[in-house]
Parts: structure tokens; sequence; C-alpha cells
């Protein structure tokens, strides 16, 4: 699915955009300001909000939507940051159009152990992080649910991009269960749908409280035609030989019809971490305020399914 903002439209969100920069305590993790985004997500083009709304309802097959022409401007975009954990606390344009546009979505999240609890993350590559298996890496990153070792993983995930890969490499790759599973037989997809797996928290979480041995669940659930998905292809384990073979033949259809997503800087895509994949090609950074720069959001849909995680009623789930 895709919407491309016309000139008008466009007009529109830099307006809304600008309009909440400027809202003091101009903080994206500050309370009040999120509460001005909320209200001003609600005055997004109607165009947007009917596409975000039938995404939300049924994702189609490829379980992703791509919004084109928000007004993100490279000429006044400070250089790429460069460190690791990077976030964008500070209430900037970018960070203000992810906000918005997430907010159509469902409510904003973040984990405590990961990028310090920000809702609006950067993705960005970081100097000897290269080989790592994370969003500050560079060789490929394997195909992923975010954060699938956690009870409340998020239902979507955005990335807005700001500045694209000079090279013109490094695509986002996404999947979908739905197109993967017809090329899957029978006996995978029952093995899929048992609790023959166990998935570890990535490297970006300081594991702590998530220590214990990971239960072993299942990779498809739900309607066998139509499943949700759980596997980090990383972080993920069959816990037997049958199941290994079963995982890796996913691990293929996966690959078969996966796409490569080069965004353009001002387009963004939100992910389905329900029926969607992701990760990333592998790319060659300068580390020198030009590489790929991306601000990555969370959504769940459902604030009082995730109540328990989240102390104090706030964003950001334990
Ligand atoms: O860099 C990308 O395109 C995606 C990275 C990723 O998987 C993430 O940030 O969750
Ligand atoms: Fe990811």
């Amino acid at each position: 699915m895709r919407c491309d903002l016309t000139g008008q439209e466009r007009a529109v969100m830099e307006d809304l955009a600008g309009r909440l920069a400027k809202t003091p305590p101009g903080l994206v993790d500050d309370p009040e300001w999120l509460e001005e985004a909320r209200a001003l997500c609600c005055h997004l083009p109607v165009r947007l909000l009917e596409t975000v709304r039938r995404y939300r309802h049924d994702p189609g097959p490829e379980g992703v939507l791509v919004i084109g022409n928000l007004p993100v401007d490279t000429a006044t975009l400070p250089p790429t940051p460069t460190v690791p954990g990077s976030v964008e606390r500070t209430a900037t344009v970018p960070a203000s159009l992810a906000v918005l546009v997430t907010l159509t979505l469902g409510e904003l999240v973040a984990y405590r152990e990961e990028k310090s609890g920000a809702l609006v993350q950067n993705v960005v590559p970081v100097l000897g992080r290269e080989s790592s298996q994370s969003n500050a890496g560079s060789v490929p990153l394997e195909m992923h649910v975010e954060n699938a070792f956690h009870p409340h993983r998020p239902d979507y995930v955005g990335l807005l991009s700001l500045r694209h890969d000079q090279d013109g490499t490094g695509g986002t790759i996404t999947s979908s269960i739905r197109e993967a599973l017809p090329l899957l037989s029978d006996h995978d997809r029952d093995v899929l749908g048992r609790p023959r797996f166990a998935t570890e928290p990535p490297p970006s979480f300081q594991a702590s409280s998530h220590d214990a041995a990971p239960a072993g669940h299942p990779l498809l659930d739900g309607d066998p035609g139509d499943p949700n998905l759980k596997v980090d292809f990383f972080a993920t384990t069959a816990l037997d030989a049958e199941a290994a073979q079963a995982m890796s033949r996913l691990r293929t259809a996966f690959l078969e019809t996966s796409r490569e997503l080069m965004l353009a800087s001002g387009e963004m895509v939100l992910v389905d971490n329900r029926v969607v994949i992701h990760g990333r090609a592998s790319f060659t950074p300068r580390y020198d305020g030009h590489d790929r720069w991306l601000h990555r959001t969370f959504v769940s849909l459902d604030n009082r399914r995730t109540r328990a995680h989240r102390p104090g009623n706030g964003p950001v789930m334990n």
C-alpha cells in the first residue's frame, strides 16, 4: 500500500509538524507535548487518514504502507548522528512528522531497556558496530519481527527516512507471511505452529530483567491460513532438528518473497509487525555526517493490553 502526498497535502503536514515542533517544551517524550501531538494527528490530510485506517483494518498481502512526499528538508538537516544508542529527544520537524504519522495508527510506545526508552529513535550506522546485528550495523541485518522476545512486541514499526544512503544501497527489506505461507508444505506449517522455538532479546536490549531462559513458542499462530508471525532469524533458535528444518524453509520462503525498499528522504514505511518481518541490506557508511538516517517509532494498538508493563500509564514499557 502507498500514499504519496500531493503538494497541498505536504503543505498541511509541514504546517502541523511546524506547529508541533514549536509546542512547549519542545521535547518528544514530554507528556504535554505528546498530548498536543495526539490532538494534531487528527488534522492530518484526510486521504492519509483514510489510507492509514484501511491499512490498520487489513494491511494487504505485503503488510506495509509507504507514505511518500513528507516534508523533510534535507537542506536544513543536521549531520547524521554517529553515537551509539542515538535518539531524538528534541521535537524537530522530522521527529514531529514521525510522531504525527505514528499516532494516527495507534499508541506510540518504547521499551525502557532499549535506546533509553526514547519514543523517536535514530537508526544510524555507528563506527565500530559495523558487524553488529542491530540497527547500528551495516552488514546485512537479518530479518526479524521487532522485539520478538517481548510479550508485548510492537504491533507496527514506523521508519521515516531523513537521509538515504549515499551509494543508494542499504535498503530496508520486508517480507510478509501472507506471501511466504503458500510456499510452505502443510507439514512445515504444522511444525512452525508448535512451541518448538525460543527467542532471545536482541543486542539493543540490556537483557537484565529478561535473563530467564526463554520459553518455547510457535513461529506461526492464529488462523492457520493467515497466521501471526513471531520469529527473529538471528535471535530465534529451533529446539529440535525437525523444527530447525522447518524454520530454515520458512527463511527461504521469506527470502523468495522479500522486497527491498530504498526509502527516499521524506518517505515513511509502516510495517505490520504481526505479519511482516524486516531487515536491512548491507551498505558502506562513511561517518561523514551524510550517512543513512531514519527515525524509528513503535505502535501498540491497545493501551489497556500493555498497562501492566507501562509504569504510571506512560508510553515506556518494561
Ligand atoms: O535500517 C533499517 O532499515 C531497519 C533497521 C531495523 O530493523 C530497525 O531499526 O528496527
Ligand atoms: Fe528492526
